[in-house]
């Protein structure tokens, strides 16, 4: 049985010994196991510290111990001390910066007095500190109980069928991410079909999780560069020759990184031909209130599908649209068939769950709860997320009229009709490269900016970094 104590680790009988300040480091593994604590402290390696003195009194206790330490026992370096030279994580190579969360780590480094960081959206709500919990115990593994009851009426609304008939399980998870992942951990153990159809382009987070969970991911045709629109009949053609019953991943509002979605008789088609043909939708809702200002038109789309009696899941963040982003606070909603389903479900995202992170935080959790719960703080929260789109939309505005009143060449109207947090300029990554060399602005190399991370202040800044990279750089 291995002892551990401090920075040493002894094991018994067969087993190595190591201690980092036992290292005379030419010293050989044998020559080691010799060593007696006496002789340690005359070859200066008997420190007088308190670790050490305690480790010596082991070591006089396990050589004057027969039965603790036969003739074949010995203190050798293992793999893992500082006898060896080279690490044993030497063959790791250097991960690669997160393509979007990579961003502000480039704009941290950068000292110039002008730089502009429009990679991750950051845009606050003051109700920030509402609901602060005293209480640090753990929460069950599904979480905060009030919590999910209020994120599932948040998001299929107050009137749902759905709940009413109880047929909707919601788990609190690790903001939109946890929550993505633990939905995909469940289909891949419990759904027949393992493939998802994600859109193309999408959060380039969205192939990573679900892969990692053990789903195949395929793409479906959803943007349209030449139009920079929607690209309807290549979204229809695709989701009718996936095969029936395939998970399909659909943002819910404010497709990111695009900002187009479709219109609600769209919708109506996707959700018609999703269907007809059995296709599972698994809905990504990380911005709802950011794309109208209005929570309910935007959980429109998720609506529809609930309201036809199908299932569908959910994942709800509350990162951007109470600001909560360190908090790691969402939840994933799973809508059954029925009642028992649903608590069978629940059963089984408990499985999933308590061996990734036991149960979730308790502190955003019950600050989102105290405001859905409580009137005045619920309609203050709205007033500020009216404010906060209002304010992307008049970015919008003003960005799209410096371009005009620089007659920067192309068509920029795209920058108005997109919707939400973020704009997809339709810049290449050479342009960007150049705007973040020459101008010091920082965004993700597809050209998204985040309209959250720009001010009134900052637009002309913006307008003539763009206007000289569509002039300069092809
Ligand atoms: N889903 C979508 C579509 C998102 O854009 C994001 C966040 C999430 C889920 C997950 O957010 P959460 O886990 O923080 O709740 N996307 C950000 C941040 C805002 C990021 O990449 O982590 C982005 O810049 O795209």
């Amino acid at each position: 049985m291995p002892l551990k104590f401090s920075r040493f680790s002894i094991k018994t009988k067969n087993q190595s010994y190591h201690s980092p300040t036992l290292s005379p480091n030419k010293t050989n593994s044998r020559q080691k196991a010799k060593m007696r604590p006496e002789l340690m402290s005359r070859t200066g390696h008997g420190s007088s510290s308190a670790t050490d003195r305690r480790l010596n009194a082991l070591l006089r206790h396990l050589s004057s111990s027969p039965s603790s330490m036969d003739a074949h026992d010995s203190i050798s370096a293992s793999p893992t001390s500082g006898f060896q030279n080279d690490s044993v994580f030497s063959h790791v190579v250097r991960g690669p910066e997160d393509p979007i969360l990579g961003v502000t780590v480039a704009y941290n480094k950068d000292p110039s007095p002008v730089k502009l960081n429009l990679g991750v959206e950051k845009q606050s709500s003051s109700l920030l500190m509402t609901g602060k919990s005293r209480i640090k115990e753990y929460l069950p593994i599904v979480g905060l109980a009030d919590f999910n009851k209020l994120s599932a009426k948040l998001i299929f609304g107050a009137d749902s069928p759905a709940i009413r008939e109880n047929r909707v399980t919601t788990v609190q998870c690790l903001s939109g991410t946890g929550s993505l992942r633990v939905g995909a951990e469940f289909l891949a153990k419990h759904y027949h079909q393992r493939t998802i159809y994600i859109p193309q382009p999408t959060w380039g987070n969205h192939p990573k999780i679900f892969t990692l969970a053990g789903l195949s991911v395929k793409s479906y045709r959803y943007y349209d560069p030449a139009t920079r629109g929607l690209n309807f009949l290549g979204l229809l053609e695709d989701l009718g020759s996936a095969p029936s019953g395939a998970i399909v991943l659909l943002h819910a509002c404010a497709h990111n990184p695009t900002g187009v979605d479709p219109t609600l008789d769209q919708w109506e088609r996707i959700r018609q031909l999703m269907r007809s043909k059995g296709l599972l939708p698994f809905f990504d809702s990380a911005y709802q209130g950011f794309a109208s200002g209005s929570l309910d038109a935007d959980a429109q789309s998720v609506r529809m599908f609930v309201a036809d009696s199908g299932e569908c899941l959910a994942a709800q963040s509350y990162a951007k649209n109470m600001g909560l982003y360190g908090e790691r606070v969402g939840a994933l909603s799973i809508v059954c068939k029925t009642a028992v389903v649903a608590s069978k479900v629940e059963s089984q995202l408990k499985l999933v769950i308590r061996p990734m992170y036991s149960n979730p935080p308790i502190h955003g959790a019950s600050i989102v709860a105290a405001i859905l719960r409580d009137r005045n703080l619920y309609n203050e929260w709205t007033i500020e997320l009216k404010a906060m789109a209002d304010r992307i939309i008049s970015m919008r505005h003003q960005l799209s009229d410096a371009l005009r009143v620089r007659g920067t060449p192309g068509d920029w109207s795209h920058i108005i009709k997109q919707i939400g947090m973020f704009t997809f300029t339709g810049l290449n990554s050479k342009q960007v490269a150049f705007m973040t060399k020459e101008y010091h602005i920082y965004m993700t190399s597809d050209g998204r900016i985040s309209m959250a991370g720009l001010s009134s202040k900052t637009v002309p800044h913006l307008a003539d970094a763009i206007h000289a990279a569509v002039t300069s750089v092809v």
